[in-house]
């Protein structure tokens, strides 16, 4: 059988569960999914010499770690055209460009530090999101920046999120795209604290300053994300879920943002997506694979990202979503870590699209449960595996592991040159 018969057979197969698959791709194709540019060299950035702090951490030591804004580009582009649909790119603040302008402290961040992104991002057709970065800097005082008691710390860091409010407007003014602006802070304590409120305090203060600079919220959808712990800080964080919940509940036109990495282990992201969709007109995510604690390992085609991908999709909820990738392996090939990433949480999609949500839907609210069983088990069967393949070939890319070819190419002849 060739590809053609294949997906022939494929549809017809789906068909027979009311699910049209020439439109679940079609679909597909028009949802942007950010690429977060930080796998690329393990969170590093371009705006200081010294170590990843904020209670996240990177393991593992593969070589050809790209090391400049040049290589980095090179990279990303590398690897982008290996991964079918639609890519938003995401940006942290330390990856700020400094060659041309001379450098700038994170409080005075300006578009043109920004420039050689921006012109990457038009090039390619995609927009930007953003992230301030608070933390790896000397700023951060005794592992605090918006929640510092020290004044002097805390105004800082709002003046740092002050500026990436600016810069989230310029990304979504210069890519015609709005721009997705992510508040996390790994301020916490190691161990027991003597005040857990007032940290959240001032943390409120400081995120309420920093949405108060100028900004049209059609272009700048700023969010906030929590955290339960981080490495060394394991007592206490002081952007908990229920803080952060609450802030963006509070506060039009936040958006709560939610890590599947961020949570207890038993706790499912999958089943707050419908639970927040309630509420919020928009939400965020950060796509992520933690292994046993907040492990930021290479998201796979495994079981959590599927329901998660089937949640967004049964809501009706593509547009209300705004889905990002957010880990880091640097154990691995880094070029490989993005691309298996990205094509698994577009298969996510592609599968959650070929789901047959009305009729399983239906067999719930009758109260059908054994067939509902039955019927969900089934399913999982269909052979979606021809209808990536047609996606991929629509979209010009490899469906198989071809790809990896290029990539051990690349590897060779690129990567391992780089000391
Ligand atoms: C950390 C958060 C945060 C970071 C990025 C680099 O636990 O997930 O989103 O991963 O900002
Ligand atoms: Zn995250």
């Amino acid at each position: 059988m060739n590809q053609n018969d294949r997906y022939e057979a494929a549809k017809k197969q789906y068909a027979l569960f009311g699910v049209d698959t020439d439109a679940a791709i079609e679909r597909l194709k028009e949802i942007p999914v950010s690429l977060h540019c930080w796998q690329g060299d393990d969170v590093t950035g371009f705006d200081h010499d010294g170590p990843l702090t904020g209670g996240i951490q990177t393991t593992g030591n593969y070589p050809g770690k790209a090391r400049t804004p040049e290589e980095l580009m090179q990279d990303l582009d590398f690897a982008l055209k290996l991964m079918p649909g639609k890519k938003k790119l995401n940006l942290h603040a330390n990856y700020a460009i400094f060659k041309e302008t001379g450098y700038a402290n994170r409080d005075e961040l300006e578009p043109k530090h920004f420039a050689p992104w921006v012109e990457f991002a038009k090039e390619r057709n995609m927009g930007i999101d953003f992230n301030p970065t608070f933390f790896s800097h000397d700023c951060v005082k005794d592992g605090l920046t918006l929640t510092s008691p020290d004044e002097g710390t805390r105004n800082f860091w709002i003046r740092h999120g002050k500026a990436c409010v600016r810069l989230s407007e310029f990304f979504a003014k210069e890519t015609g795209i709005p721009c997705v602006m992510n508040i996390w802070i790994g301020d916490g304590y190691k161990d027991i604290p003597a005040d857990r409120m007032g940290p959240r305090l001032r943390y409120k203060d400081s995120i309420e300053q920093i949405i108060a600079e100028p900004h049209d919220p059609a272009l700048v959808k700023i969010c906030v994300e929590s955290k339960v712990f981080g490495i060394g800080v394991e007592s206490y964080t002081a952007g908990s879920a229920e803080f952060t919940l609450t802030f963006a509940a509070t506060h039009e036109g936040i958006l709560p943002l939610m890590d599947n990495g961020h949570y207890h282990p038993t706790e499912v992201v999958y089943d707050k997506i419908p639970a927040l969709l309630c509420f919020f007109p928009e939400i965020a995510l950060h796509i992520t694979r933690p292994v046993r604690w907040d492990s930021d390992h290479v998201v796979l085609f495994d079981d959590e990202t599927k329901e998660m991908a089937k949640e967004i999709v049964r809501c009706d909820a593509i547009n209300r979503v705004h889905m990002a990738l957010d880990y880091f392996d640097a154990s691995i090939n880094r070029i490989s870590a993005w691309t298996v990433g990205f094509r698994s949480w577009q298969k996510a999609l592609l599968n959650a699209l070929c789901t047959p949500n009305d009729s399983l839907k239906v067999l719930q609210d009758e109260s059908r449960l054994t067939e509902l069983m039955v019927m969900q088990e089934e399913v999982k069967t269909l052979p979606f595996g021809a209808v990536w393949e047609r996606y991929c070939e629509q979209c010009g890319v490899e469906s198989g592991a071809e790809w990896f070819t290029k990539v051990k190419e690349y590897e060779k002849n690129v990567l391992t040159g780089r000391g």
